[in-house]
């Protein structure tokens, strides 16, 4: 296939680049931080391509573990950036796929890129999904103890979808759960909707993880997340990904 192909060739050819999505505190409304969302520009292709057409087919190749290491190594350069010019207290998250989890060198390759940035491992995030545990339970969890003991936090993603097991929570050396955003979009249709979504959230507080609601839209999601105590939201609500481009007019009007 043709994206393989240009896939390969993106990264010397300038291709890639990063958006981020901010974070915010439902009840203070202070800013947590940035999700990365990485980005694709390729004319052959016409134009951007969407993750969903391409991690899989870096994740297959096993090409993810070169974008990947290319999506951290820009996330820590961003994050001291912006830890120079912005922020005390605030924290970049990135996504992390199960093929890059499972490489044998990744903690050398993370202290590296780490040791580079004049950046504390506490303001760097991994989104994780549970489907990290299907594959291959062991080495997954190996590193993720050893990112944990370096002080980098770790989140689950897309929460309540796909093979979700409660004992995830409970075995791994998580520290924040972010809710899926289809109980977040579908909280006003039913009760049924509501109370998964109170449920996870008074679940996770008892296991001592923070929750971030994904995809708010509108303020009434939001006063439904806040209302069943979720620490943090994220979404359209607030704010689309912003461009690296648009990233320091975001930060100067919200001051
Ligand atoms: O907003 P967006 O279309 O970028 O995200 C779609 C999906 O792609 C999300 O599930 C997100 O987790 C994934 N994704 C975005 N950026 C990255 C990345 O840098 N690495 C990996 N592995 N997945 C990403
Ligand atoms: O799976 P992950 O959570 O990493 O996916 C992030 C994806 O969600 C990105 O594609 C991002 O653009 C998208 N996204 C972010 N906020 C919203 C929102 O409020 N609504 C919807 N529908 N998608 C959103
Ligand atoms: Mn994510
Ligand atoms: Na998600």
């Amino acid at each position: 296939l043709n994206v393989e192909r240009y896939l390969r060739k993106a990264i010397d050819r300038n291709e890639f680049s990063l958006s981020y999505q901010p974070q915010f505190h439902t009840i203070t409304n202070k800013m947590r931080g940035f999700e990365v969302l990485l980005r694709w520009d390729n004319d052959e292709l016409g134009g951007n391509v969407e993750p969903v057409e391409f991690i899989r087919v870096a994740e297959n190749s096993g090409f993810i573990n070169e974008i990947g290491e290319w999506v951290i190594r820009s996330a820590c350069k961003k994050l001291e950036y912006l830890w120079n010019n912005y922020f005390d207290d605030f924290i970049i998250s990135v996504n992390i796929s199960p093929i890059q989890l499972m490489q044998h060198n990744f903690i050398d390759l993370i202290e590296s890129i780490i040791s580079q940035y004049s950046i504390l491992p506490e303001m760097l995030e991994f989104e994780i999904t549970e489907s990290v545990f299907i594959e291959s339970y062991d080495q997954a969890r190996i590193n993720l103890e050893k990112i944990k003991k370096m002080g980098i936090k770790i989140s689950l993603d897309d929460f309540g979808t796909g093979y979700s097991s409660l004992s995830y929570l409970n075995n791994l050396p998580i520290d924040s759960l972010k809710i899926d955003r289809t109980f977040v979009s579908d909280v006003s249709k039913g009760i049924f909707k509501e109370t998964m979504l109170e449920s996870i959230i008074i679940l996770a507080h008892k296991l001592g993880l923070d929750v971030i609601a994904e995809g708010v839209e509108t303020r009434d999601q939001l006063f439904s997340v806040r209302k069943f105590n979720c620490d943090f939201a994220q979404g359209f609500h607030f704010s689309e990904p912003i461009s690296e481009s648009d990233l320091d007019d975001y930060l100067k009007h919200k001051g």
